[in-house]
């Protein structure tokens, strides 16, 4: 008897669970989920994303190679893909009013490479915010491809405010004469004048390029302000503020998406991931829901009940608060270092991450800084009671740093707060 394709059965039959395949394997998952169940998560740039991203980026889609773009495949059977795809860039159009989107980077990294290489030629002129001051690798480090294909002109933050010095960026703009300005950041806690840098970049005939991986979440909420309606080109991670899948996209104006589109495939990648694709596809739709403005908001409100219990604390922070979702410590009226904090940290279960603050006097590698934000804690239900909880651990562990016992005694506390705060119950 023929089959009509709706009388098959395709629900997954977990006959080989991962426990029985590979036990060394499935033993780790068990531990990294219960490291991410008992810790604080604090570093900025992480989430949880929700189980039905998890069924989507564990489902068959991870099977098919699928090069090309929705109804331009190199292969055969992408009738599937091209729907999960084409549902992913409508969306991602619709939650950021782009023009176009291209949601096949399989990294921030990626996307930026992506434009850089639609506009640019090696040794033409790429202008970005210095890591040391708050930038990315990709914003052209001298250990990363931007910095060694192209010519890097860095602007900084003022030393007396700690944000982005404008008129600095402008001379050095004139002087520099930039094929592309990066607007965009890891770690600057303030909001970024758009217009402003769109101004700048039509002075000396730039692209404007914002990397919004931070604050991508924000913006979708209208809770930072957008470089959509600036911007040339728009790149972003999707798991980090937008609590999505790991992964990258651009979007950019409808005159530049064919270059844009052509430079990722078959330039820069191959096969998409389409597994990824169809967890984008799910982060955008849930991004599109009204719960979504009032996590995002709840993320704001966190990380200023956060930033103002950090300081009560005695802590200093770079450019004395936050817009945002994160905040940058400036360790130096504890004395101890970067370094030393996310050791110290790390021992009563609190993750961070150690970073440089503007003229730092220490190295990379020790820093006088750590990076804190509240996407994760939020997303697990904390709110402003529980960030003066969290600044008061944090502040007690760097104090005793070097006391075993009060140490032992913080973690057991920062494991009763996470106990309250389960991350999936199913
Ligand atoms: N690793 C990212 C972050 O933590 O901000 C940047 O790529």
């Amino acid at each position: 008897m023929k089959l009509d394709s709706t009388e098959w059965d395709v629900r997954v039959q977990h006959t080989a669970s991962l426990q029985t395949v590979d036990p060394a394997i499935f033993e780790l998952i068990q531990k990294e989920t219960r490291r991410q169940e008992q810790n604080l998560e604090l570093i900025a740039s992480e989430n949880i994303t929700s189980l039905a991203i998890r069924e989507a980026v564990g489902s068959a889609m991870t099977d098919k190679y699928a090069e090309g773009y929705p109804g331009k495949r190199y292969y055969g059977g992408c009738e599937f893909h091209d729907e999960v795809e084409s549902l992913a860039i409508e969306r991602a159009k619709a939650l950021f009013g782009a023009e176009h989107a291209n949601v096949q980077p399989h990294s921030g990294a990626n996307a930026n490479m992506t434009v850089y290489f639609s506009v640019m030629k090696p040794g033409d002129t790429l202008m970005a915010l210095d890591l040391a001051h708050g930038g990315h690798l990709t914003h052209g480090s001298p250990v990363n491809f931007s910095g060694t294909l192209y010519n890097v002109a860095h602007y900084g933050v003022r030393q007396d405010t700690e944000r982005i010095d404008y008129d600095q960026l402008r001379d050095l703009a004139k002087q520099h004469q930039p094929k592309v300005i990066v607007g965009g950041a890891t770690v600057y806690p303030r909001e970024i004048d758009w217009a402003i840098m769109r101004s700048i970049a039509d002075e000396v005939g730039a692209y404007l390029m914002a990397d919004i991986a931070h604050p991508a979440g924000l913006i979708a909420a209208g809770e930072y302000p957008s470089p959509v309606p600036y911007a040339d080109f728009v790149t972003s991670t999707t798991h980090k503020t937008l609590r999505g899948p790991r992964g990258g996209m651009v979007l950019c104006k409808a005159e530049h998406a064919a270059k844009i589109d052509k430079t990722l495939f078959p330039g820069l990648q191959g096969g998409p991931l389409m597994h990824q694709i169809a967890g984008k596809a799910v982060c955008y739709h849930e991004a599109m829901q009204p719960s979504f403005k009032q996590y995002q908001q709840q993320v704001k409100s966190n990380a200023r009940a956060l930033a103002n219990a950090l300081q009560q604390e005695g802590l200093r922070l770079v450019s004395g608060g936050t817009d945002s979702h994160l905040m940058l410590i400036d360790l130096t009226p504890f004395q101890i270092t970067g370094k030393l904090a996310q050791h110290t940290l790390d021992q009563v279960s609190i993750t961070t991450n150690k970073n440089m603050i503007p003229f730092d006097a220490q190295k990379p590698f020790v820093t006088s800084g750590i990076r804190v934000g509240t996407p994760a804690v939020t997303t697990r239900g904390m709110r402003e009671p529980e960030m003066g909880i969290i600044a008061n651990l944090m502040a007690r562990a760097l104090k005793h740093h070097d006391n075993e016992s009060e140490l032992a005694a913080i973690r057991s506390e920062v494991h009763a707060l996470t106990h309250q705060f389960p991350i999936h119950t199913l």
